[in-house]
C-alpha cells in the first residue's frame, strides 16, 4: 500500500499518469510477459472481449485500444497468484472475515472447489462431482422452486447466462436477480416506458456526427476510459460537451490521449467539456424540466425551438407535459437541482442550437429515489427535437459490466415478458413459470425471511454489492445451501449458508477448450447492442478449473434429467447453446455464423428507424410533477445529516479493489475518505484529515454504521458528500430504492457524522 496522502490533482486525465499506473499493476501482477500479449489481444476481431466495461469497440479494431481500466482488468486475473486447498486450511473464515476486499481479492485465482466445513470453520475440498451432486441434491430438497434464488453478475457470458437462465425457468422459477437491478434498472424501466425499448438507440458511430454530446451522472476518466477518447474526438471536431456532474470529475473537464504522441509530450491538456454543471445529488429531474422550460419557452416566440413535425408524427402526451413544465416554478427547479436558471439556460441554449444530440448517463441518474423520472424526464428533452432515431442523436445509458446488457437479453430477468416465456415453452415444449420472481433487494427479503433458502450466484459479489450489508449477511447465513460461481475470492464467500461451495471457474481471458482440444466461442453484447465473439488465448490458472457452462450443465442434468435439455450437449460445443438461443430470442437467426464476422452483428433496435413499440406505438412524454423534495431538501432542516453518494475510486472494478489510489481526486493510499464540502465542515466543526464515523438510518431498528472515515474537503455542493462503495453499503436501508426499478438508492444516502473515538 502507497503512503496515506491527499493532493490536489492538476493533471489532464489519462496521460501520463496512466501509463506509470499501467505499468505497476502489470508488475505487481507478477505475470509480466503474458498480461502483454494478453492485452495486445484485447478488444480485436480475434481476441476476447475486455472484462472491463461495456462500452463499444470502434468499428475498425486495428490499433491496439489502449485503457488503464482494461489494463488492470486483465492483469488481475492474469495473475500469478493462486488461491489453493493449502491456502484455505491455513486460513479460516471467521479470520479472513477481518480482511479487507483488496486483501481477499488479492491472494489469486481459485483453483479448486471448496466445501465449506463448520466444524473447523474452514474451507475444505471436494471433488467436481460431488459439489455438483450436493447442489443437486439441495435444490430436490427444496419445498418448491422459488426457494431458490440464482443471481448473475454482468461478467457472464451470453452462453453462460443463457443456460443458467433455463436451468431456473425449467427447474420452474423466475428467480433470476442481477446486478442490473442495483444499476441501469431505472434506465431500462425509463426506456421501455418512453420508447418502448429498454436498451440505448447510439451506436459508437453517432458520436462522430453529434452536434452537442450531454453526460449526466457518469465519470467516464475512471470507470469507461475508452469513452473519453470518442468524446475527446467529437470535442476536437467542435462537437459541444455538456458535463452535468455533482462533482469536478477530472477526466470530463480535461483528457490527454496516451496514443496521441504530441500531445503526451508537452502533457497537453485538451479540454473535454465545453460546459460543466454541478447540480446537487438527485437534482438532475429539475436540471432537465428547467431545460424544457427554455425550450418550450423559446418555441412560444420563434415556433422553431421544438421539432414539431417529429413531435406529430412519433410521440404522444406533449400537451400535458407542457402543462407540467409550465407549472414547474423556476423556485423549484433552482431549489432541487441546486443549479441557477442562468446556468440552465446556457446548457438548454447548447441543446437548441445542435441539430443531433446525444445524451449519456450512468449511475449519477440510476442510483437514485426518482431515477426512473428523472430519465423518462431526459428522454422528453430528446424527444421535444426530435433526437431520437436520427445519424448522432439518441439514448445512451452506458453500461457497466461488460456483458450486463447481454445477459438480459438471455433471458436473465425477474420479470420476463410472456413472448419471452412463450418462445421458451414452444422450443422446450414445457410450461414455463409466469409470476414474476425477486430482484436483488427482494432477494434479501426473501432469504431474510425464510421464503428463500438456496442462492447460487453466477458471478459477482451479492453480500458485498447489495445495500444493507448487516441485513443481507444475516439473510445468506440462513440459507440451506449458498454456492458461489467465481473466478477470485471475496466476501460472499465467506458469508456461508448452512453448507456453502466455491466453485471456481475459468476466466475471460483463458482458453476453454472442447474435448477435441479445439477451442470454444463465448459472446457478448455491448452498450450499444453490438453482439460479438471472444476467445481466451491463456492457458487456464489451473488445471483444474473449468468453465461456467460447465458447472451449469452439470448441475442441471443433475437435477432436471436430459428428456428435455440434452445438457452435455450443450456444453460439448457452445454452437449448440447458440442454436437455442437463435430458436428463442429475437435477432438472433444464424447466430453461429453471424458472430464469426470480424465485428460481430447489431441487434436492431426499433428506435433507430423511428419505430416505439408502446402501448400506443408512439413515443410518449411522461407528464410527471418533479418531487416535491428531493433527499437533500428534506435533510436541510436537520443538523449533522447529509446526502452521501457511494461512488467508485480509480482503483476498484466494483467491489474488486485493485489497490488504494483514487488519482483523479488525489487520494493516496486510503479508501476510508469521505469528501465533504468547506461549508458543511464549518457547520458540523469538521477539520480536514480528522476521523469521523458515519451512521445511516436507524429509525428502523437497525444498526447502520461504516467506522473511521477521513474527512477530506472537496469541492462538492453544499449538503452533498462522497465516499467509497462497497465499504459504505452498511448505511444504506434495504428500503431504500429507486420507485418502479427497486434498486438501491445508493447516490442519495442519509447519513450523520460524527466523531471517531479512535482518533478523535
Ligand atoms: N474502473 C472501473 N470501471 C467501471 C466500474 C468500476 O467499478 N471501476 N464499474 C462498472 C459498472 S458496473 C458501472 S455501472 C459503471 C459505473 O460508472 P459511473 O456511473 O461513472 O460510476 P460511479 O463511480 O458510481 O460514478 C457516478 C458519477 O455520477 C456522479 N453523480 C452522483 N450522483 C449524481 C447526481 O445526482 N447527479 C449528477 N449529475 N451526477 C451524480 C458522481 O459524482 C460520479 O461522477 O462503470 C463500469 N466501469
Ligand atoms: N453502494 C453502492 N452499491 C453498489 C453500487 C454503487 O454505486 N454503490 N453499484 C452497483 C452496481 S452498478 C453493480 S453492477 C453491482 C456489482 O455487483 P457484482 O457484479 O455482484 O459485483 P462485482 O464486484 O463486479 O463482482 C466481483 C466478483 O466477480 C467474480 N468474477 C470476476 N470475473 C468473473 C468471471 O469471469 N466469471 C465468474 N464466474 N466470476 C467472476 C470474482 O470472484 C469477483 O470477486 O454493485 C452495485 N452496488
Ligand atoms: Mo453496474
Amino acid at each position: 500500500m502507497s503512503k496515506e496522502r491527499i493532493h490536489e490533482y492538476h493533471h489532464p486525465a489519462a496521460g501520463w499518469g496512466a501509463l506509470k499506473s499501467v505499468g505497476k499493476f502489470i508488475a505487481e501482477s507478477r505475470a509480466p510477459l503474458s498480461n502483454v500479449r494478453a492485452l495486445l489481444k484485447l478488444n480485436q476481431p480475434d481476441g476476447f472481449d475486455c472484462p472491463g466495461c461495456a462500452w463499444g469497440d470502434p468499428e475498425h479494431g486495428s490499433s491496439f485500444e489502449f485503457c488503464e481500466n482494461g489494463v488492470k482488468a486483465v492483469t488481475w486475473e492474469t495473475t500469478a497468484k493462486r488461491v489453493t486447498p493449502r491456502f484455505f486450511k491455513r486460513h479460516s473464515v471467521s479470520e479472513m472475515m477481518g480482511w479487507d476486499d483488496f486483501r481477499l481479492e488479492d491472494q489469486g485465482r481459485l483453483t479448486a472447489p471448496m466445501r465449506y466445513n463448520a466444524a473447523t470453520d474452514h474451507y475444505e475440498p471436494i471433488e467436481w462431482h460431488e459439489a455438483f451432486d450436493l447442489i443437486a441434491d439441495h435444490m430436490k430438497a427444496l419445498e418448491g422452486p422459488n426457494e431458490a434464488v440464482f443471481y448473475t453478475s454482468g461478467k457472464a457470458c451470453n452462453e453462460s447466462a443463457y443456460v443458467f437462465q433455463l436451468l431456473a425457468r425449467l427447474f420452474g422459477t423466475n428467480n433470476l436477480p442481477d446486478c442490473s437491478n442495483m444499476c441501469h434498472e431505472a434506465s431500462g424501466a425509463a426506456l421501455e416506458a418512453s420508447l418502448g425499448v429498454g436498451k440505448g438507440s447510439v451506436l459508437l458511430e453517432d458520436f462522430e456526427e453529434a452536434e452537442a454530446i450531454f453526460t449526466f451522472g457518469q465519470n467516464p476518466g475512471t470507470n469507461h476510459p475508452r469513452m473519453l477518447g470518442t468524446l475527446r474526438e467529437a470535442a476536437d471536431r467542435g462537437c459541444e460537451i455538456v458535463a452535468f456532474n455533482t462533482l469536478k470529475e477530472r477526466g470530463l473537464e480535461r483528457f490527454a490521449d496516451p496514443q496521441r504522441k504530441l500531445e503526451m509530450a508537452t502533457n497537453g491538456s485538451g479540454r473535454v467539456s465545453t460546459f460543466y454543471y454541478c447540480p446537487k445529488l438527485g437534482g438532475d429531474m429539475a436540471a432537465v424540466r428547467g431545460m424544457a422550460k427554455v425550450l418550450f419557452e423559446r418555441d412560444d416566440v420563434t415556433g422553431e425551438a421544438l421539432d414539431h413535425a417529429f413531435i406529430a408524427r412519433h410521440t404522444d402526451g406533449l400537451a400535458a407535459y407542457r402543462a407540467e413544465v409550465a407549472a414547474t416554478p423556476w423556485a423549484a427547479i433552482e431549489d432541487q437541482s441546486g443549479l441557477a436558471r442562468s446556468e440552465i439556460i446556457e446548457a438548454a441554449e447548447v441543446y437548441m442550437r445542435s441539430n443531433a444530440t446525444i445524451i449519456c448517463w450512468a449511475m449519477g441518474l440510476t442510483q437514485h429515489e426518482h431515477s426512473v423520472a428523472t430519465i423518462r424526464e431526459v428522454v422528453n428533452l430528446l424527444l421535444l427535437k426530435g433526437n431520437i432515431g436520427k445519424p448522432g442523436a439518441g439514448t445512451c445509458p452506458v453500461r457497466g459490466h461488460s456483458n450486463v446488457q447481454g445477459d438480459r437479453t438471455m433471458g436473465i430477468y425477474e420479470k420476463p415478458a410472456p413472448e419471452f416465456l412463450d418462445a421458451l415453452e414452444a422450443a422446450y415444449h414445457t410450461p414455463m413459470p409466469r409470476a414474476h420472481g425477486v430482484d436483488t433487494v427482494n432477494a434479501v427479503r426473501a432469504m431474510d425471511e425464510g421464503r428463500a433458502k438456496l442462492f447460487i450466484g453466477l458471478a459477482g459479489n451479492f453480500a458485498r454489492a447489495t445495500s444493507d450489508s448487516a441485513v443481507c449477511e444475516r439473510a445468506l447465513k440462513q440459507c440451506n445451501l449458498t454456492v458461489h460461481i467465481s473466478t477470485k475470492l471475496n466476501r460472499s464467500h465467506l458469508v456461508t449458508g448452512q453448507d456453502a461451495l466455491i466453485l471456481p471457474c475459468l476466466g475471460r481471458v483463458e482458453v476453454d477448450r472442447k474435448a477435441d482440444g479445439t477451442p470454444q466461442l463465448i459472446t457478448v453484447e455491448d452498450s450499444m447492442s453490438m453482439v460479438h465473439g471472444s476467445a481466451g488465448i491463456h492457458k487456464p490458472a489451473a488445471s483444474t478449473l473449468v468453465s461456467e457452462v460447465e458447472i451449469l450443465t452439470q448441475v442441471a442434468e443433475r437435477v432436471l434429467g436430459n428428456d428435455v435439455v440434452d445438457w452435455a450437449a450443450l456444453r460439448a460445443d457452445y454452437d449448440v447453446i447458440r442454436e437455442h438461443i437463435a430458436r428463442v430470442i429475437p435477432g438472433f437467426d444464424g447466430f453461429n455464423e453471424r458472430v464469426r464476422a470480424p465485428r460481430g452483428f447489431w441487434l436492431d433496435n426499433p428506435n433507430v428507424s423511428r419505430t416505439f413499440p408502446t402501448e400506443t406505438g408512439q413515443a410518449r412524454f411522461s407528464a410527471a410533477a418533479l418531487p416535491a423534495e428531493v433527499l437533500h431538501q428534506k435533510l436541510r432542516a436537520r443538523s449533522n445529516w447529509l446526502t452521501l453518494q457511494t461512488l467508485r475510486s480509480h482503483d476498484q472494478y466494483n467491489t474488486t479493489v485493485y489497490g488504494y489510489n483514487d488519482r483523479y481526486r488525489g487520494v493516496e493510499g486510503q479508501r476510508q475518505v469521505i469528501f465533504v464540502n468547506s461549508e458543511d465542515m464549518a457547520r458540523l466543526g469538521l477539520e480536514a484529515g480528522e476521523f469521523v464515523d458515519l451512521i445511516g438510518d436507524e429509525s428502523d431498528g437497525q444498526t447502520r454504521r461504516a467506522a473511521a472515515f477521513k474527512v477530506v474537503r472537496y469541492d462538492t455542493p453544499a449538503g452533498c458528500a462522497a465516499a467509497y462503495y462497497p465499504e459504505t453499503n452498511p448505511l444504506i436501508p434495504l428500503d431504500s430504492v429507486g420507485i418502479e426499478s427497486n434498486t438501491p438508492n445508493s447516490k442519495s444516502v442519509a447519513v450523520r457524522l460524527v466523531k471517531s473515538q479512535r482518533l478523535a
